[in-house]
């Protein structure tokens, strides 16, 4: 098996990047599920793709584009059972998709028009976009030990950066929620850039190792390998749901693009590198997979396109077209009883001053 182009520990592997089997491929989804995950990778690649042009049409303000990590979105959101609860950073439309968040909602909020999205959260078991790095992660440690202590079977899963990953948040959440034995699944999508910063120059370490230091297992993935990211994360989400406490995942995938719309990617990294990881494209390994394996014809991959290209013109069509939430919104929901001045700013923000 291949180490990490980037080094290290070889990653888990089941499909090598060209759609042969390496390891067990029977990761206990009937055919229809295994469809379900290149419906929903090609979905959000040719959304990623629309918002990319959105914010450079005025749609969008500011947009981080995941190209490249479908496979580590997918993979673990499908691996989730529906009362999970989601703790995303800024990068998870895709997980966010397949909980059936609704794709205009959440782009409200890279729409500058509402804070979170206005999706709700308990609704659709995802918590709001998170920009503040790492701080999610506490968020899905104190959620998760109230599972505990609820006696609940369901967990929380924390998606996060390799730059997110050296925050002292990372570190507080992991220990508690090991010492609290909490149901926890430690996502890191290891993308290779921190913005600009590339791993090897904010950690010294491998971060999947680290969980030993905690207490509880680590398991370094192939991020581009959508079958292998579903085993792993199933088996830490059943983990979680026995009470057998948090797991560490180290999906080892790559920002094809900028880290947001407002970042020019070549004053750090070369050309070639971003085309070396095109040819490690988790959706091309995984459509060669199963086409080959007879798990889907040409039919349903043409299909599968279609459909994505009607969806994602009507979640344009819908953007384009929606009106932001009132603002008077950002003043209702503050204080129960509000005090003088902030009725004061109210009265001015909405014109009747
Ligand atoms: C507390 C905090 N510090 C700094 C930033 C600025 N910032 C936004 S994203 C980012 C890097 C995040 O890198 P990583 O965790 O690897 O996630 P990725 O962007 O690669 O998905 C930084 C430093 C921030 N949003 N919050
Ligand atoms: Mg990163």
């Amino acid at each position: 098996m291949a180490a990490d182009p980037r080094g290290g520990a070889a990653p888990f592997r089941i499909l090598e990047p060209d759609g042969t089997v390496v390891g067990d491929a029977d990761v206990g989804l009937p055919p229809e599920r295994l469809r379900d995950l290149l419906r929903w990778m090609v979905l959000a690649r040719r959304l990623d793709r629309a918002c990319m042009a959105l914010q450079r049409q005025g749609e969008l303000t500011v947009y981080p584009p995941f190209e490249g990590q479908e496979a580590a979105q997918v993979g673990s959101a499908v691996a989730l059972g529906p009362e999970d609860f989601v703790f995303p950073s800024f990068r998870e439309l895709a997980v966010a998709l397949v909980r059936g968040v609704d794709a205009v909602q959440y782009l409200h909020y890279h729409r500058g028009t509402w804070h979170g999205g206005p999706y709700d959260p308990r609704a659709t078991r995802v918590a709001p976009i998170c920009v503040p790095t790492a701080t999610q992660i506490s968020h899905a440690a104190g959620y998760a030990m109230g599972l505990r202590k609820d006696g609940s079977s369901t967990c929380a899963i924390a998606y996060f950066g390799d730059g997110s990953a050296s925050e002292g948040d990372f570190h507080e959440a992991a220990n508690l929620a090991a010492v609290f034995r909490a149901p926890l699944v430690l996502f890191c999508q290891n993308n290779g850039f921190a913005i600009s910063v590339p791993t090897s120059a904010q950690t010294a370490g491998e971060i999947w190792r680290r969980a030993e230091g905690y207490g509880f297992p680590g398991v370094r993935v192939d991020g581009n390998d959508v079958l292998a990211v579903y085993r792993v994360t199933a088996d830490a989400v059943a983990r979680a749901h026995a009470g057998d406490g948090p797991t560490l995942i180290e999906a080892l995938t790559y920002r094809i693009g900028p880290h947001t719309t407002a970042d020019d990617a070549s004053r750090y990294r070369d050309e070639s590198e971003v085309e070396r990881w095109r040819e490690l494209d988790p959706i091309e390994r995984y459509r060669t997979w199963l086409l080959a394996n007879d798990h889907a014809d040409d039919a349903f991959v043409e299909a599968c396109e279609e459909e994505a290209e009607t969806e994602v013109a009507r979640i344009r069509a819908d953007l384009v077209a929606s009106k932001p939430p009132p603002t008077s919104w950002m003043f209702d929901w503050t204080y129960a009883d509000p005090p003088a001045a902030f009725a004061r700013e109210r009265a001015g923000a909405l014109g009747d001053a």
